[in-house]
């Protein structure tokens, strides 16, 4: 039994991550809402594929993780959980792994309600490559594959799975802490398919490459994305292309 967040680190564990890197905050919520959950860490089972995002779970959880081909992480998950239902089984990987080349996997593990939650860091590029365009690059945006901006429209990954058929999605930036830990959360106790996006600033490529200067500008520039759910009306200036929607997206 763990009592704070910092015991589930795997001791000794050097963070791999850029400075200002996103998925070092999620780390500590996805940690946090563990130990608040009080999960049995044995019985608990991480996922994820390749990327900077893959390497949330391993090697920085002391935990049983796979880290498994790239864009292979749910059914990975799938395979573990319907092997051993008694197991939590939570995927953590990145938008590209997820969206792009795992995206058949994610909508299809959404359609038959299989019962995992899937975390997707989402830092709006291909970070590990060198910062390529992504099916969550917001339009407009520079990346090494699109030096004159993204012509194409984001997917919308909370709508997507929901239309899919998931049980619960959210959407939040690493830096809304609370509502974060509250949604994984949540999203952990769903019986059936759960799906939480956290918004993950990439101040090394997405940053560099849209010359957003230094940490406090990445994180500033997703910040000026972000739109609340719950404070969004027909008035709110909301471009499809661009704008982050924050919050819960469920039926119950
Ligand atoms: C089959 C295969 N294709 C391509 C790659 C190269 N590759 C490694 S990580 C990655 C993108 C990862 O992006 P994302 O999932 O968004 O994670 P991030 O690094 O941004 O956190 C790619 C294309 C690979 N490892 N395997
Ligand atoms: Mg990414």
């Amino acid at each position: 039994m763990t009592t704070t967040w910092r015991e589930l680190l795997r001791p000794g564990v050097t963070l791999p991550f850029c400075p200002g890197c996103g998925h070092r905050i999620l780390l500590r919520h996805l940690l946090t809402a563990i130990d608040e959950l009080g999960l049995d860490i044995d019985r608990t089972l991480f996922v994820s594929g390749i990327g900077c995002a893959g390497w949330i779970p391993s090697p920085c959880i002391n935990a049983d993780t796979l880290h498994c081909l790239h864009g292979r992480a749910v059914p990975f998950a799938v395979g573990a959980k319907l092997a051993n239902p008694s197991l939590t089984t939570i995927v953590v990987s990145g938008d590209g792994d997820l969206a792009d080349i795992g995206g058949n996997h994610l909508i299809h593990a959404a359609r038959r309600n299989h019962d995992i939650t899937v975390i997707c860091a989402n830092n709006m590029n291909y970070g590990m490559t060198g910062g390529q365009v992504c099916s969550t690059t917001p339009t407009g945006a520079t990346t090494h594959t699109t030096p004159a901006g993204n012509t194409y429209t984001p997917f919308d990954l909370c709508a997507l799975v929901r239309t899919a058929g998931a049980r619960y999605a959210a959407r939040y930036l690493v830096t809304q802490g609370p509502e974060l830990v509250s949604a994984i959360k949540t999203a952990i106790g769903v019986e059936g398919f759960s799906f939480v996006e956290a918004v993950s600033p990439c101040p090394t490529q997405f940053g560099r490459q849209n010359r957003l200067d230094g940490v406090r500008e990445a994180y500033a520039y997703v910040e000026s994305l972000a739109v609340r759910k719950d404070e969004c009306t027909d008035a709110t200036a909301f471009d499809r292309g661009r704008s982050l929607l924050t919050g819960e997206f469920t039926d119950e």
